[in-house]
Parts: C-alpha cells; structure tokens; sequence
C-alpha cells in the first residue's frame, strides 16, 4: 500500500503555570516572593525528509501532540519547556486545513521545515509582580493552551516529466528503459498502483530530469471509475506532461479516441492540467497496426507532432530524450 492522503489532529503543548512562592528562611520570616515562570508549551513542526517515502506513519497514528511546558516552582525556578513534536514528512507533501480545505504550507525541498502550532506561553510567577508598592505579590498567570487543529496531508510527487496514458500502453516499460527506474512491467492493466519516479541521466548535457510513472487512467476517472483520478495528483506539480498512447491499439482501442478521451479526464480532474506543456508519444511502433493508426493520429491532429516509439525495442528514444530536455530548459 501506498499512503498519499491522510487527516491528522495535531496539538502543541501547553505553557506551564506561574509559580506563587515566598522565601522562607530562618531568621528571615517576610522573604520576598520567588514563584518561577511556567515553561512554554512544545511547538508542532513539520520538517520535510527525502528518507520518508509516503505518509504511512500519519495513517497508522493520527494524533500528534507536543508536551507540555513545566510549571514553575519555588526557589525562582522557571519550568522547563516542552519538548517539540516534529513530524517527518516526505518531499512534496501539502498541508491543508481540514475545516476549510485552506493551503496552509507545501514542504519541497529536504530538511525544508515548517512551524505549524505554536505551544502556548508559559504564566508568570509571582516574583515578576513584585514593585514598589506590591512587595508582596501573591498574583501568578496560569500557563495558555497550546494551539490544536486537524488537518489533511497529500503527498503530490515531485517529478519534471509525468506520464499520462491508459492501462497497459507502456507507460512503465517506457521509464525502465528511459531512466534508472524498474517499476513493473505486466500485459495486464493496473500494474502500476504506485508513483514511482525515476532519473532520465544526460551524459552530454552534464544533467538529469525526473520521471513519473503513474496507474493508468480510463474514461470515467474523474468520476472514479478504475482507479479514479485519484493518482492525477502525481502529475499536478510536472512540467511536462507525456501522453503515452497504444498506437498498436491493443483489445480494439483506438490511440485517436484515447488521446481525446485522457485530456477530457485530465481537464475534469483540473483545467489547469491541459495547460501544461505537453508532448504525445505514440507507442507499440514494432506491431503491424502501429503504422496505420498514427497515420490516422496525424491527420485527425495535424497541430501535434506524434513521437513515435518502440518503447520494448528501444527504438526512437533518441529524439524523445532530448524533446523532453528542451521543454524542460
Ligand atoms: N509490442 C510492444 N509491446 C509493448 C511495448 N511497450 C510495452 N509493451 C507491452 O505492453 C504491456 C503493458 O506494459 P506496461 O509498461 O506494464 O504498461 P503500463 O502503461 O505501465 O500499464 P499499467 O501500469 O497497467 O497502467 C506489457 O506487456 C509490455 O510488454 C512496445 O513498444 N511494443
Ligand atoms: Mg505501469
């Protein structure tokens, strides 16, 4: 299993109370007052981490809360804060509120953090009143709350290029022989259940990019058919959208239709999807229907130009490699 969304309630520590204490001495029966301050409550933290791969640790634990700060005592002694809770979450997590669905941050970079609730302010002791004319206060604050809320965390991968296409067009073959990544390959749909995201190495160009693959997509996704739209999340934050299409048209598919019918998901999932920057890959070149059909493919739309490959023959990679490289420049 693959944990990317989950609802957590977080809650920072409390501040410790102010202490009310005189000193009492032999021989010194009016000591003045000496109550410390109370500590301050613990802070929630978020702190991205390149080493947690999915949110698993917030499925299985959905309440967090950092400890309190320590009352103060006699003697002047202020209480000790409390001690953080930090939470470790992986690159690409979004973190919104859960009750009004509002942003609150994006962790992208490792060891990027986040100071989500603060822990609450610890009283005063009756030592900070004494004045002039109160020598001896017997006033102390008690310590505040800590701030406490739920949330939802998303996991959304971080890759330049993501793949978009239908079960079994390849999409899985086509990062194992591009980059340094071996997701499954499998003549049945839906082997991929889980992003994976590989490096592209360029050699020449001194530079590498980054890949995703995703579970397929089918008509209906956006209404949750197969497995819904709901991995489309994986591909939000690309640059670059590949579409990968069967131009072999494996069980009576049409890569025409198919091309239409995955924008039309993408578009009800998030208009602002179709705005990428995209380039359309037809594969499966090596069977005998490929040829006929990306003929079609290129009259039906004259504006795009089709690369056209054999993702299992390694054939036609070349220009595809270095396309993928400019749009990213
Ligand atoms: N003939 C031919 N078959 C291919 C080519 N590329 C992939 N295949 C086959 O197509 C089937 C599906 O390949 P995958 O890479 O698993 O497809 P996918 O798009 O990742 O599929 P899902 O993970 O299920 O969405 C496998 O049997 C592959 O061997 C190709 O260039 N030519
Ligand atoms: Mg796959």
């Amino acid at each position: 299993m693959f944990y990317d969304e989950t609802k957590v309630y977080l809650k920072a520590g409390n501040g410790g109370d102010g202490c009310m204490s005189f000193l009492r001495q032999k021989y010194m029966p009016n000591g003045g007052p000496n109550g410390g301050n109370g500590g301050r409550g613990g802070d929630v933290l978020l702190q991205a981490d390149e080493n947690v791969a999915d949110l698993r640790a917030f499925h299985f634990k959905k309440h967090w809360k950092a400890k309190n700060g320590e009352p103060g005592r006699g003697s002047d002694q202020n209480g000790k804060g409390g001690v953080p809770c930090i939470l470790k979450v992986p690159l690409g997590t979004e973190v919104r509120e859960a009750d009004s669905g509002e942003i609150i941050c994006e962790l992208l970079n490792h060891e990027e953090d986040y100071l989500l609730l603060e822990g609450g302010k610890g009283g005063r002791g009756n030592a900070t009143f004494k004045s002039s004319v109160n020598q001896t206060p017997r006033q102390f604050t008690e310590g505040k709350a800590g701030l406490e809320a739920n949330y939802v965390f998303t996991l959304k991968t971080i890759a330049d290029v993501g793949l978009v296409g239908f079960p079994n067009a390849g999409k899985s073959t086509l990062l194992n022989v591009l980059s340094n990544a071996s997701p499954k390959v499998a003549s049945y749909p839906f082997t991929t259940l889980v992003p994976t995201v590989g490096v592209i190495d360029y050699p020449e160009d001194f530079c590498s990019i980054t890949m995703a693959d995703v579970p397929g997509l089918i008509e209906g996704a956006a209404e949750n058919r197969g497995l819904g739209h709901r991995f489309l999340r994986h591909v939000e934050r690309c640059k670059v959208l590949l579409f990968l299409l069967d131009m072999a048209g494996t069980d009576e598919r049409d890569p025409c239709d198919d091309f239409e019918h995955l924008q039309k998901e993408l578009a009800d999932y998030d208009e602002r999807l179709v705005d990428k920057p995209y380039v359309v890959v037809g594969n499966k070149k090596d069977e005998e229907t490929a040829e006929a059909n990306m003929d079609r493919f290129r009259k039906r739309f004259p504006k795009i130009e089709p690369f056209f490959i054999s993702a299992v023959l390694e054939e036609g990679l070349s220009p595809l490699r270095q396309n993928l490289l400019k749009h990213l420049r």
